[in-house]
């Protein structure tokens, strides 16, 4: 083989100028982890059972981070607001909102896959 390597040249002494100048070795050990990536125009999504429901763009940010997580459908009997709180883009959790003040929260059991009821009252 007759590799010619274009940059295998003797290498200039610059580096050096570098040495003793912060001798930190882990100089990024303090920031944070990167945040989990995140596209607004994502729609958000639900299952029961085999169909998939695709809600649309998330529209409001219920936990106020700056990232839309949740919608919210206005029914006959009152509001849903669905919301996605890992950013995943599927829904993790349901507020249904009654007419009549009452409301009750459901959240999403990953390992089962059943929704569970968290919440229940009324709001007055
Ligand atoms: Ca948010
Ligand atoms: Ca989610």
């Amino acid at each position: 083989m007759d590799v010619s390597a274009p940059f295998d040249g003797p290498e200039d002494d610059e580096t050096d100028a570098s040495h003793g100048f912060g001798s930190h070795g882990h100089v990024g050990a303090a920031e944070p982890p990167p945040a989990p990536v995140h596209d607004p125009h994502d729609n958000l999504w639900m299952a029961d059972g085999d169909r998939v429901w695709d809600l649309g763009p998330a529209d409001v940010d219920s936990d106020a981070d700056g990232i839309p997580d949740s919608l919210t459908r206005v029914g006959p009997g009152g509001v849903t607001v669905y919301t996605d709180s890992d950013h995943d883009g599927r829904v993790d959790a349901i507020t249904e909102v009654h007419a009549d003040g009452g409301f009750a929260s459901h959240r999403l059991d990953a390992t089962t896959g059943d929704w569970v009821r968290t919440d229940v009252g009324r709001l007055d």
